[in-house]
């Protein structure tokens, strides 16, 4: 008997983009910018004389057509080139007690910050503080620490190469590594496993080569919402008849169909084009086994093919000439039975085997992954394997195949490049210390692990933001939290308020910034900034709008103010390089020897790319050779008995992050609401439960999110799906990859319960 389905919930039929996104983009305009001069600024994104989108890092096609964004993007433009301004009435009206109260959304949903504050405990507001104020005492409290590694200095990755090196810069010539930053919780498996693989923890495609791919695989990312412009990409490659693999535990529209807004016949014809050729829906935390799979029967059939005088199917010579190794790889699949692999990644041998026949047959592969592969404790053991399948057939460093890590923010791989690492190279700090006459500290800093957690035992007594809501991003606010408020200084460099800058320490300031669509005027003279998409392509970013306020000051500009203020005896030009960053970037080229020629060729369209060796088969490792890591099994155990799931964290599609636009979720047919848990209808049958149950999920160490409403959705078995930030809750601060520190949002022990207060 068919069950009315819960309030908001509707399955989705339509394919991703399409009029659907149109509308999308149109509601984010009417509500955010009104009818006024700033809808211009979308235009202008992506152009190569205007501002890169802060929606992601996927790169720009070079012939940048006039409609270069997409819906997620135009959120993203909108929301930060909004007509609504907090102002100090708004701060004067409101206790932080109070806005503590508000739900994330109000409270970004406020509009944009206009002046730096300062908390006042006795009447519990933020009250305006002029900028020198604020950086003196800022620096009055940094100099009483004990010592600078008492302090943390958090990148979110929307930064600019300018401000990221600066900022670097301020912490070094102050004295401490502590660079917790958000990469710590996204990509870190791809900079730690791919160095010591391939010799550089980047991607190795660029955007062209998906013109040549034979085949494409898409593993544990969700484009459709994510990185949207990709689907143009995956459209190409479908329409030229090559086939998209997909592993993800849900069904993603975005990775099924996909109508481009950009083709006017596909709009009028309400057609559309479909992507996945294959979608295998792998257990949550299946991945390894996956892998493993598809290496154990390729070189299988490699081996039946040689018997049999046929064509090798490994490319033997690419084995022999640039890799370590291999014999080993070899061995290990040799232990791993079928029977296992079948359990461990929920899918049946023969799909595995197709998987890897698609492989073979192809001449030229791409594997593209997100967060689905890299959010787990075996993340970085993820993200070998997918390099040690792409060696298998000389996959790595020829046109149209090699590896792509979609990262997140739009500039977070750049922030990294330009020395945003708690585990500097002596090399890099040697150039540094040269070209600034300092003497940086040796001694590794915190990520973001161990920054909350030095935090949360008092150790660290000073955290500064460059963006981001480090808060709530992190595993477990309930420490996180407490964290916060135990500090003796909390600063936020942002632009919208966050439950983070109401996490008030004994000293707290909030300090607004420009953002990336509005323009930045240093002595009368627009400044461009760089940025480094996914693919190393460096180009400039010129905001066009007025700024939200004229109290406003750009990131390079308050961290400038900050060093200055802090060491006011160091020879670093800070004022120079404020009123010109042409200056930043000569610096970054001195440090940094792949910039050379930085302002120059920043000037051309379009930008360079950075050098990546792995994409011409050179291989920055000790040995000069290209390494097949191994190591044994297939990921951790997903320890589950009968009721145990892996709980995995999920964006919406209306959010960013930790902002949240909106309570839809269109694609997977959710509207107005977010406390929903996505779980297999006959999962929930066994549960003997239905969907609309209210349930909690609680993990092994009593960690609840509670009065959850189950949704039956297309999601693997023994999985369930949550939403992120919500379910940070069920993640505990010492879960995490402990080969890069990532945390393992992504595979959560939970049993399903009726809710505790549900009627039975
Ligand atoms: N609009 C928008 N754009 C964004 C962001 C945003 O929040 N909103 N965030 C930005 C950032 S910082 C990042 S890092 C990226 C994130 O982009 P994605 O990497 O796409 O991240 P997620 O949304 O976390 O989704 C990961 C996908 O992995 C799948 N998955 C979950 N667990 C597993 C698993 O065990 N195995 C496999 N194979 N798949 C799994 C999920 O079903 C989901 O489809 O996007 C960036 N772009
Ligand atoms: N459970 C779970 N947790 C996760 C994840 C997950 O998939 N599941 N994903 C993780 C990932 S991949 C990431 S990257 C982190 C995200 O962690 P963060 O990067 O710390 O968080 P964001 O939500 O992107 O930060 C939003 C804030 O940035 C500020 N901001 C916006 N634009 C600008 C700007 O131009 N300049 C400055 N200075 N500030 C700005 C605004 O004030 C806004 O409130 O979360 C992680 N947490
Ligand atoms: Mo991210």
């Amino acid at each position: 008997m068919a069950e009315t389905p819960p309030k908001g919930v509707a399955p989705y039929g339509g394919p991703a983009g399409g009029w659907g996104a149109l509308h999308a983009v149109a509601n984010a305009v009417r509500k955010e910018m009104g009818t006024s001069a700033n809808t211009r600024a979308l235009l202008e994104m992506n152009q190569p004389s205007g501002f890169d989108c802060p929606g992601c890092a996927w790169p720009d096609p070079k012939h940048t057509s006039s409609f270069e964004f997409c819906e997620n993007g135009a959120k993203a433009v909108t929301w930060e080139a909004t007509w609504k301004r907090v102002t100090p009435d708004f701060f004067a009206a409101h206790t932080v007690s109070e806005l503590w109260t508000w739900s994330d959304y109000r409270l970004e949903d406020a509009g944009r910050l206009t002046e730096p504050l300062r908390y006042d405990a006795a009447t519990d507001r933020f009250v305006p503080v002029g900028w020198d104020e604020a950086l003196s005492a800022i620096a009055t409290r940094l100099k009483a620490l004990d010592h600078p590694d008492q302090a943390e200095f958090y990148t979110s990755g929307r930064a600019s190469n300018e401000a990221a090196f600066l900022y670097q810069l301020v912490a070094r010539a102050f004295g401490t590594n502590n660079f917790p930053d958000c990469s710590n919780m996204c990509h870190e498996p791809t900079s730690v496993g791919l160095p010591q693989s391939i010799g550089v923890g980047k991607g190795t495609v660029t955007l062209e080569d998906f013109d040549h791919a034979d085949a494409v695989f898409c593993i544990g990312h969700n484009p459709g919402t994510n990185h949207p412009r990709m689907l143009t990409t995956l459209r190409e490659v479908s329409l030229r008849g090559r086939p998209i693999v997909v592993l993800n535990p849900l069904r993603e529209r975005g990775l099924e169909r996909f109508a481009a807004p950009q083709s006017p016949e596909t709009m009028l014809t309400l057609s559309s084009t479909p992507l996945a050729s294959a979608y295998h829906q792998v257990k949550v935390g299946g991945d390894v086994a996956v892998l493993k799979g598809i290496m154990k029967a390729l070189i299988q059939a490699d081996a039946d093919a040689v018997a049999a005088g046929g064509a090798a199917l490994l490319d033997h010579a690419f084995i022999a000439e640039h890799t370590i190794g291999f014999e080993g790889l070899v061995a290990d699949l040799a232990t791993i039975s079928w029977d296992d692999i079948e359990a461990r990644s929920g899918l049946p041998q023969h799909a595995i085997e197709e998987m890897a026949r698609t492989y073979w047959t192809a001449e030229r592969v791409i594997i593209c992954y997100g967060m689905g592969i890299t959010q787990h404790r075996h993340g970085t053991e993820n993200v070998r394997q997918i390099a040690n399948l792409l060696m298998l057939r000389g996959n790595i460093g020829k046109p149209g195949a090699g590896i792509c890590p979609l990262r997140g923010h739009s500039n977070v791989q750049g922030d990294r490049t330009v020395g945003i690492t708690e585990i500097p190279a002596e090399a890099f700090l040697a150039r540094l210390d040269k070209a600034f006459g300092i003497s940086a500290p040796r001694k590794h800093g915190h990520n973001a692990v161990h920054a909350l957690t030095a935090m949360a035992e008092g150790t660290a007594r000073t955290f500064i933001g460059l963006g981001g809501n480090f808060a709530l991003a992190m595993p477990d606010p309930e420490v996180a939290f407490k964290a916060f408020r135990g500090l003796d200084l909390n600063v936020q460099i942002i632009t919208k308020l966050n439950r983070t800058a109401l996490l008030t320490a004994q000293h707290s300031y909030i300090l607004p910034c420009l953002g990336r669509t509005e323009r930045d005027f240093q002595n009368g003279v627009l400044q461009a900034v760089t940025v480094e998409d996914s693919m190393s392509m460096v180009h400039a970013s010129r905001g066009g709008l007025k700024p939200a306020s004229e109290d406003l000051r750009s990131e390079v500009a308050i961290i400038a103010g900050l060093g200055r203020a802090l060491l006011p005896d160091s020879a670093i030009d800070w004022e120079g390089m404020t009123a010109d960053y042409d200056r930043i970037r000569d610096k970054i080229e001195e440090v940094f020897p792949d910039f050379y020629d930085f302002n120059a060729r920043i000037r051309t369209p379009g930008g360079f790319r950075l050098r990546v060796d792995a994409s011409d088969r050179k291989w920055d490792t000790p040995d000069g050779k290209a390494h097949f890591l191994v190591s044994s099994g297939i990921g951790e155990d997903d320890g589950r008995d009968d009721d145990t799931f892996i709980c995995t964290t999920l964006r919406s599609h209306d959010q960013y992050n930790t902002t949240i636009y909106g309570l839809n979720d269109r694609y997977r047919g959710i509207t107005g609401r977010r406390d929903v848990v996505f779980v297999n209808a006959e999962d929930l049958a066994a549960l003997g439960l239905k969907e609309g149950s209210k349930v909690d999920l609680v993990t092994p160490t009593n960690r609840v999110l509670a009065g959850v409403t189950a949704v039956a959705y297309p999601i693997a078995r023994g999985a369930v799906g949550a939403y992120y930030p919500e379910a940070n809750v069920l993640v505990g601060v010492d879960e995490y990859d402990h080969l890069s520190g990532t945390p393992a949002y992504k595979s959560i022990p939970v049993k399903v319960r009726r809710h505790a207060d549900a009627a039975a």
